[in-house]
């Protein structure tokens, strides 16, 4: 695999080509990742989510430089789920992120949301594992909003930050809404605008309310990105929270749970491969079922059955294959 090796030996060039190659799972993707993966572990990945604007790409910016000023080298995925329409936003992002774009140190990759089903925490879960291989000390991931999709990527973070804003009341019911959970470090961002102070009581005494069992106490940091004011304390809580996952054992825990959560996705993807395969090749009787199950003259129940009985025929002949040939 000459784009792996040329990954493990430090090529920028091996490594955006194999990103490209892995996001739109081209020939060869899966046994890359499998030559990938011993390489992988030694990264700290920081997940980044937030309503759009909050200033998370400032953010990263700064905490980017922070980093690289400590000699840290840094990947940078930034996500955003509208791209695909308004393809301004990632150019947004990246002149955000101009102050840390020109470091050969950091390597910033913009991800726009995939097709299938779980397909963009899937390529951002092998960008950020192809990252770690290449030697990435920290991997950051940006992601906006509070979807399933973007749920599922911070999940796969060893820290989970959470970006609001002072003046507007509809961050605090999104954070209500069942994210508040997975936010291990909040940071209140714009506090150079009104109500930063009451934003964080707000978020604290969410905290107090909120049931879940924690050894953690999430902290709270107010940071002006723009001016650069509040960045090393954030910095320094994330390298606080690293040192809590470390010694309670539960960063080998959390890792243990991705690695779960991602052979899910695999599996899903894999299955869903085949699916699309087979409504492909029988586009003409799939369309005139559908009219059927519309007109009750057949259930949707007795199709999907079929559906999986074929796959899973079509799957156990691939490892027939696989075993004539090892
Ligand atoms: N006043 C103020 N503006 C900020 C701050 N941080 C970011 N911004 C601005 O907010 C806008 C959105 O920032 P951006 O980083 O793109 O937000 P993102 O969509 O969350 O990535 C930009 O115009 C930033 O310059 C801050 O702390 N204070
Ligand atoms: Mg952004």
């Amino acid at each position: 695999m000459d784009l792996v090796d040329g990954v493990r030996k430090g090529s920028v060039r091996a490594l955006a080509k194999l990103i490209t190659l892995v996001e739109n799972e081209q020939p060869g993707a899966i046994e890359a990742m499998e030559s990938i993966y011993p390489h992988t572990g030694n990264a700290y990945i920081i997940g980044i989510t937030g309503p759009p604007g909050a200033g998370k790409s400032t953010l990263t910016d700064k905490i980017t430089k922070e980093l690289r000023r400590e000699n840290y080298t840094v990947g940078i995925i930034a996500i955003d789920p509208t791209s695909p329409f308004t393809g301004g936003a990632l150019l947004g992002d990246r002149v955000r992120m101009q102050g840390v774009s020109n470091d050969e140190d950091v390597f910033i990759r913009s991800m726009a949301t995939r097709g299938t089903l779980g397909g963009l925490s899937r390529a951002t879960a092998d960008t950020s594992k192809i990252l770690d291989a290449y030697g990435k000390d920290y991997v950051i991931i940006e992601t906006v909003g509070v979807g399933q999709d973007e749920v599922d990527i911070i999940r796969t973070a060893d820290v989970s930050i959470l970006v609001v804003i002072p003046g507007s009341g509809d961050d605090i019911q999104a954070i209500k809404a069942g994210i508040m959970e997975i936010g291990d470090i909040f940071v209140v961002n714009k506090s150079d605008r009104e109500g930063a102070d009451r934003l964080v009581t707000e978020i604290k005494m969410m905290l107090d309310l909120s049931s879940a069992p924690r050894d953690w106490t999430p902290a709270i940091v107010k940071t002006i990105a723009t001016e650069d004011k509040g960045v090393e304390t954030l910095v320094e809580k994330i390298k606080e929270h690293r040192e809590y996952l470390m010694e309670s054992g539960t960063l080998a825990l959390r890792r243990k749970e991705r690695i779960r959560s991602e052979i899910t996705k695999i599996v899903e993807n894999e299955i869903f491969r085949y699916f699309d395969g087979l409504i492909a090749e029988n586009r003409d009787i799939y369309d005139q079922r559908l009219e059927d199950i519309v007109g009750k003259k057949e259930d949707p129940y007795l199709l999907a059955k079929q559906a999986v009985e074929i796959i899973a025929k079509k799957i156990s002949k691939k490892a027939g294959e696989y075993k004539g040939r090892g």
